[in-house]
């Protein structure tokens, strides 16, 4: 059995648990990011970050999607705890500089705990590791360019090489870089996006005509019912809770749809008013499902069976047969298809009782402005942009889509991970982006679709992509299947990665390894004497800028634009069609840039220098479904279910509280009340007995998908309310167990929330 402790440590940090909390935020949410925080940096660094954070001439804040207020700002707090320690991990004053890289090797870095890689502080300069080197040393910037330019002119095509994207990245360094790519010649523009959303923008492409969501947050604040599926924001989203507020002061109906009682699905203590303050707490879920792991289909079909059971006694009643007469197609054969269910096998199949599904079938019945929500819990399944596409039958049903009040959200993860793909890093892209990029700049870009995230593992393992580039993020413990991806990075010739803070990608590298230090949101970014901004687009499609105010860590810093233009000019040479160098002076040329390539941009200097910035054009909140019919389309699938066998059980791999994916930001999960400890499994009480273990026993997972033995040894069992059969790990700790070979149908996101695993007692000591 292979362990690969360098991929994952096995060490335990001592549990303690506390009862699952049932109030969210609150006061304990604002002490525990103030020692975040402080922990970091000194305080007059700490309020001069925050007080910026997320205000309209401030910067955006690092960690989620979700949306700013349009109107009104808290003057001293919009932010949320969560964004306050992602603002701790990156304007951290501790700092790598090179005598940390002299006195550390790769080896003694790789035995750290991911928490404990985080802690040590900024990559200050750029290091370099050479072919059989032990450590990393620092290297100039443009032998750092002169090392990328020269491994990529020896490939054979540029298709060997691979553009990873994280999304972090800004409008303008993901448009230079999806820019470089091109005219160097490949569409390998995989991006985190391909783990993340992609089964919700196949979906709603498919659908409705756009793969964004349709509601702005107004749009939230007006629903009459909200249904909240496979997403738990009160960790993840926490500013979300606000607008769930506002939403129930205006009499919404939640329903929340999760195999686990999420804290911040039940009661929230908003901070930022005196009545949270003072513990009067909002009650947020009415009606809560607890699915079973991937039940979400059979549970819509069976609301879906329910309203045309309605529908059918009293015509014209529940459905929105206007709507779907003039704006739909598929419908009848839909239909037939519903008929073919029984409540009681969809209800069995969900696992949620027949009168828990009338409930909350009633609640939707005579509403109109009903908005879908979801996240990681929907789009990390094998079916998951099926069952997205039953989220929007539902909605077209009751017509509920390009209407005040009403439409699709799928809740979007990174801060600006929209914002890339609409700039162009996408691996499939538009000919008609494709064309614009010919005729603004004059070269012939690739045609030919490139590699995904999974695509590009397999490649580098094959030895068919032999250069590994990232704008951010942490492939190798953000991929599935991590001693597979860690031999497929091992592969390349070179690895590089444009960081701000030291990750396990960079342990785990090629022949040759670069780490180039870039600013984070909270830098201040001053290019030829005159302070830049860059902009991002949030999850309902607002463009904002951002622009920090923080004085770098180190003078070796470089802007991302800034980094992309110079590798560009090292790379392509004087051949290039693109003016790398202007782009450089001022951020306003790039955004020229972006308006004459990227439509919905016109005038993008004036209008995003307004407060607030703007919206982007979207076709399914006004009712203009752009799909291939010119209509919404209704989808018929199956409900599939997946057969265990009697020793397997099914493994959703979720984020602790103290996490930004895989950045740990601390070691407890306070809402679940497991404090101390990441090593855990959440196991349903009858099953730990069943099985003959007991909560507390340390145990080894396994996962055998194709053949092949994956094991992450030395977990220790937590009793929890989940559904039987099911379990819950943290990511990426479980990582090594997700079969790179399972994967969500036409999106190719890991199947994360639905691995198959069997459990065994392990040689472990606690
Ligand atoms: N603080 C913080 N904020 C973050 C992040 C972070 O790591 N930390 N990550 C960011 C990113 S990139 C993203 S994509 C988002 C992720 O945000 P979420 O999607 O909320 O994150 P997960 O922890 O993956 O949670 C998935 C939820 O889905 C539930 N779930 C799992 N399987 C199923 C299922 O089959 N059906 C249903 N109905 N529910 C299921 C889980 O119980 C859990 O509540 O958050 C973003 N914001
Ligand atoms: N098992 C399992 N796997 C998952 C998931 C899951 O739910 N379960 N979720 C998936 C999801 S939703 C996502 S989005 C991916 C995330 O995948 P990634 O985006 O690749 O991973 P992150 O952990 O967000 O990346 C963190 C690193 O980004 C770098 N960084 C931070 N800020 C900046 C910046 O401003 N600029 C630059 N250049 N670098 C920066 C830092 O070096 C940091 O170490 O993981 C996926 N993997
Ligand atoms: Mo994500």
């Amino acid at each position: 059995m292979a362990l690969h402790t360098e991929l994952t440590p096995v060490r335990f940090t001592g549990l303690k648990l506390t009862k699952p909390a049932t109030v969210a935020a609150g006061v304990p949410g604002v002490v525990s990011s103030m020692k975040h925080v402080l922990e970091a940096m000194n305080a007059f660094r700490a309020v001069k970050a925050l007080l910026e954070l997320n205000q309209k001439d401030g910067f955006d804040c690092p960690g989620c999607a979700w949306p700013d207020p349009d109107d009104e700002r808290s003057p001293i707090a919009e932010y949320c705890e969560n964004g306050a320690k992602a603002i701790a991990e990156e304007a951290t004053t501790r700092k790598l500089d090179p005598a940390f890289f002299a006195a550390n090797s790769i080896a003694s870095l790789g035995a750290l705990s991911d928490y404990e890689i985080g802690k040590k502080g900024r990559i200050a300069q750029p290091m370099y590791l050479a072919p059989g080197a032990t450590h990393y040393t620092p290297v100039s910037w443009e032998e750092a360019y002169r090392t990328i330019a020269g491994q990529l002119q020896q490939l054979s095509t540029p298709d060997e090489a691979v553009f990873y994207t994280s999304g972090r990245t800004s409008n303008e360094a993901a448009f230079l870089y999806q820019l470089m790519v091109r005219e160097y010649g490949t569409n390998n523009l995989p991006d985190c996006s391909n783990m993340c959303h992609e089964s919700s923008g196949v979906a709603l492409g498919e659908a409705v005509g756009i793969g964004k969501g349709s509601v702005t947050l107004e749009d939230v604040h007006q629903a009459e019912v909200i249904v909240i599926l496979g997403q738990n924001p009160g960790t993840n989203h926490p500013r979300m809770l606000t607008a769930l507020q506002k939403a129930k002061a205006n009499g919404a109906t939640i329903i929340a749809v999760n195999p686990l009682k999420e804290t911040g699905l039940l009661n929230f203590l908003n901070p930022q008013t005196v009545k949270g303050i003072l513990q009067v707490k909002t009650h947020l879920t009415d009606i809560f499902l607890q699915v079973k792991i991937n039940g979400d289909m059979a549970l819509l079909k069976a609301l879906a069976l329910l309203l045309l059971e309605e529908e059918e006694k009293n015509p014209g009643t529940v459905f929105d047969q206007s709507f779907i007469g003039n704006n739909t197609t598929g419908y009848d054969e839909y239909i037939t298809h519903l008929r073919q269910h029984r409540l009681s096998d969809l209800s069995a199949a969900c696992g949620i009782t027949e009168e828990q599904l009338r409930q909350a079938a009633a609640a939707l019945m005579h509403k109109q402005k009903i908005i879908a929500c979801w996240a990681m819990g929907l789009t990390q399944h094998k079916n998951a942009v099926d069952t997205i596409r039953e989220i929007v039958n539902l909605l077209l049903l009751k017509g509920s889509i390009g209407k005040p009040g009403a439409g699709t959200c799928p809740v979007r993860g990174h801060s600006n991970v929209q914002g890339d793909r609409t700039m162009g890093i996408y691996e499939k892209p538009a000919n008609a982006l494709l064309q614009k990029l010919e005729t603004v700049y004059g070269f012939k870009p690739p045609y030919k679709h490139g590699y995904d995230v999974v695509d590009a593992i397999h490649a580098m393992h094959r030895g068919d992509a032999k250069v590994f580039i990232a704008m951010g993020g942490n492939f190798l413990s953000a991929t599935p299947d991590t001693a597979y991806t860690a031999q497929a990075l091992r592969n390349c010739r070179l690895t590089v990665h444009v960081s701000t803070k030291l990750n396990r990608s960079h342990l785990v590298h090629g022949r040759e390894a670069l780490i180039l230090p870039c600013f984070g949101r909270s830098d201040k970014d001053i290019q030829q004497q005159q302070a830049q901004f860059v902009t991002c687009e949030n999850s309902m499609g607002v463009v904002q800028m951002s622009k920090g105010n923080l004085h770098p860590i180190s003078e070796h810093l470089k802007s991302e634009p800034v980094i992309v233009c110079e590798m560009a000019q090292a790379i392509l040479g004087t051949q290039s069609k693109v003016p790398w160098q202007q782009y450089t002076q001022h951020y306003d040329h790039i955004r020229d840039a972006i308006e004459k390539v990227i439509p919905g941009f016109d005038d993008y200097n004036k209008r995003v220098r307004h407060p607030g910035g703007f919206y982007l054009p979207n076709g399914s909140r006004t009712g203009q479904f752009n799909t291939n019919t010119g209509k919404a389309n209704f989808n018929v699938a199956p409900v599939t279910e997946m057969p265990l066998r009697p020793e397997e059980y099914l493994m959703m791999t979720i984020r602790s509280h103290d996490q930004f994916n895989t950045t740990i930001y601390g070691l407890d999960d306070r809402y679940r009340g497991v404090h101390h400890e990441r090593r855990v499994i959440f196991m349903n009480q009858e099953d730990i007995a069943r099985a003959g273990f007991t909560a507390g026993q340390v145990v080894d997972l396994y996962n055998y998908h194709g053949q092949t033995e994956r094991v992450a040894p030395g977990f220790i069992i937590v009793a929890y309310d989940i559904p039987a059969r099911c379990t819950a790990t943290y990511f990426p700790e479980t990582n090594v167990l997700v079969p790179v070979g399972t994967v969500a149908d036409k999106s190719n996101t890991p199947a994360s929330k639905s691995v198959i695993i069997q459990i065994k007692s392990s040689t472990i000591k606690r």
